[in-house]
């Protein structure tokens, strides 16, 4: 023991000159678990990214524990002695939900957790340690875009040793688990801080268990730096003799992006100190709904408008994978076409340079630019449901380099995660690469490819015996054989369904099936309406409306101006007024 203690504080000592003295001195202590006799909650059942409720929902007595048992049981035998990665946005119960986790891994077996300073990790920093440290999984403690605060959301995703997403049966295994758990296991006198980075052990029934609290920017950062040229992209951010600093406004809607932001453009790239805002993470976001998009992220659309010094815009969402473009005057940068000109692009980043590029794919809701850009290139492309856990497989079979969804999400094989930091560093590299504008590169791009068309029509919180019956009713459309031909117009433009179905998917790695993915309505002109009910809400039902058209010539005009009449076809055929009561949708994207 002593020269185990010794060894770790000469680790410690070397890793954190400065804080040693606080936090080197192992702490060994013995301890001993116990079974506490629990009862199933009957609505554990993770959505399209994790379970996400109301945060007095988690702080019911055994909900948390029952849930991080039953993740801990869907591992099976794996648990015993594993390592797993602990982390998220650092909204409210993050700190409760560790002390949690701690408990019951250290009872369960675990050998390690490694947890971000404070609680924070951003949900690609997860994805990115699982695999460096080459861990078991880890636990994402989340709820994405959702507000924070006591009276908001939380959430705890499961992500795996690819460091994607737990797959559709594993969350399934999950669920069926909290159905029945009787039980669970917690060390309750083991007490931890992880305030500071630093190594503690214990002894818990007999067997070491260790936590070590790491930097929750050191590994990304570096993963960062193999990725992209940073003397480049520094020389853009912070001008040369020769060009003026490009100037970027960066909000991190106080979610865990601050501290990543702060480090990568701040301190190592040397952005302008008043090119970040909001950058420090709070437990209820400042009250910011932190979801990058023209509605919630609406100061920083109108600080990059007002002002024409900004030549580019970004948010990212509380955890951190998702982002929006804006360019000089907020011009607006959908994710479809994002990842369409990242696709077009992929030889102005280093990283694609050394591995190649393998395919592309999108969510099925996702507009279709992308697909144009893969025809051209010669690429495989897929197109997958709604989640990033779609893409793992994909990647893991070396098939996949790049792809997006339009819920802001854009990323790489360099994880298993989208990346929101990692989408703007992309787009500074094509900007620094070609010279051009964020206005520039897009109309650049719709002359060669013409233009895809998107919005999302979303419609927060209704009924959910409503939404239901809505869908319910779309479902009756694909049955009834008068739909297929069908007229509809509106604006003067005519539109004819060629084809209505519910989505579904074969992975065609390992085969397995997702179904009912949502309404697809397709038109003859290769128009698309899909409507689907999101999976990451806490409370009642949104439903989402996508419309995607393409326009092989025209460039220029107001994408609402063009979608219109499909918009107006698309309630038309759903009765969403009539079966909701709602007039107007809560956001458009
Ligand atoms: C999650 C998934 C995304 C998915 C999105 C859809 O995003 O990670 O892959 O596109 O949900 O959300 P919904 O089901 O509400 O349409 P996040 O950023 O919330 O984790």
């Amino acid at each position: 023991k002593i020269l185990n203690n010794y060894l770790t504080l000469k680790l410690y000592q070397f890793h954190y000159p400065f804080e040693f003295i606080v936090r080197a001195i192992s702490i060994r202590m013995s301890l001993t678990s116990i079974t506490v006799p629990t009862t199933p909650f009957g609505d554990q059942k993770p959505g399209t990214s994790g379970l996400r409720k109301k945060v007095a929902v988690f702080m019911q007595k055994h909900y948390t524990e029952n849930f991080i048992q039953s993740i801990l049981d869907a591992q099976k035998d794996k648990t015993k002695g594993c390592t797993l990665i602990v982390g998220g946005d650092g909204r409210y119960f993050t700190t409760q939900s560790i002390n949690i986790i701690i408990r019951i891994a250290s009872a369960n077996a675990v050998h390690k957790l490694i947890i971000g300073r404070r609680g924070l990790l951003s949900t690609p920093a997860v994805s990115s340690l699982i695999r460096t440290h080459k861990c078991l999984g880890g636990i994402v403690l989340t709820a994405s875009h959702n507000p924070g605060g006591i009276r908001n959301d939380f959430g705890i995703k499961y992500n795996i040793e690819n460091g994607g997403p737990a797959p559709d049966q594993m969350t399934d295994e999950i669920y069926e688990l909290t159905g029945k758990i009787k039980e669970y296991k917690i060390t309750p006198d083991l007490d931890c801080d992880f305030q500071q980075p630093g190594v503690q052990q214990f002894e818990v029934d007999g067997r070491e268990f260790v936590v070590e609290v790491i930097d929750p920017v050191d590994d990304y950062i570096q993963l960062m730096k193999s990725i992209f040229d940073f003397k480049k992209l520094s020389n853009l951010l912070s001008g040369t003799e020769t060009s003026p600093p490009f100037n970027v406004l960066l909000d991190s809607m106080n979610g865990v992006t601050g501290v990543y932001v702060k480090r990568i453009f701040l301190e190592e790239l040397g952005s302008n100190q008043d090119s970040a805002v909001h950058i420090i993470p709070l437990d209820n976001f400042g009250e910011i709904h932190p979801d990058p998009n023209l509605t919630y992220a609406k100061e920083l659309v109108d600080k990059v408008r007002e002002d024409s010094k900004f030549d580019l815009g970004a948010a990212f969402d509380g955890d951190g994978d998702r982002n929006m473009i804006i360019g000089k005057n907020a011009f607006f940068v959908t994710p479809s076409d994002s990842l369409a000109v990242i696709a077009n692009n992929l030889d102005c980043i280093p990283y694609f340079q050394t591995h190649g590029v393998h395919g592309f794919a999108r969510s099925m809701p996702t507009g279709a630019a992308v697909d144009r850009v893969a025809q051209k290139l010669n690429k495989e492309m897929f197109e997958v449901p709604t989640g990033w856990k779609y893409f793992g497989n994909l990647m893991d079979a070396g098939r996949l380099s790049l792809c997006g969804e339009e819920s802001f999400g854009t990323g790489s094989d360099h994880i298993r995660e989208k990346d929101g930091i990692w989408a703007v560093l992309a787009w500074l590299s094509i900007i620094a690469h070609k010279q051009m504008s964020v206005e520039e590169i897009l109309k650049e791009h719709w002359k060669i490819y013409g233009r895809n068309y998107f919005t999302r029509y979303d419609y927060e919180e209704c009924e959910s015996e409503a939404a239901n019956k809505m869908m319910n009713h779309l479902e009756s459309l694909i049955d009834d054989k008068n739909t297929v031909g069908k007229n509809f117009t509106s604006c003067g433009k005519t539109y004819v369904i060629k084809q209505i179905d519910n989505f579904s998917y074969v992975d065609p790695i390992d085969n397995s099936v997702a179904k009912n993915q949502g309404i697809r309505v397709l038109f003859e002109d290769g128009s698309r309406l899909i409507y689907r009910l999101s999976g990451t809400g806490s409370s009642g039902a949104t439903i989402r409306v996508y419309i995607d058209s393409y326009e092989k010539s025209e460039t220029t005009a107001d994408a609402q101006a063009i979608l219109k009449p499909l918009v107006n076809i698309g309630l038309e055929i759903s009765k969403l007024k009539a079966f909701t009561g709602r007039e107007e949708p809560t956001v458009i994207t």
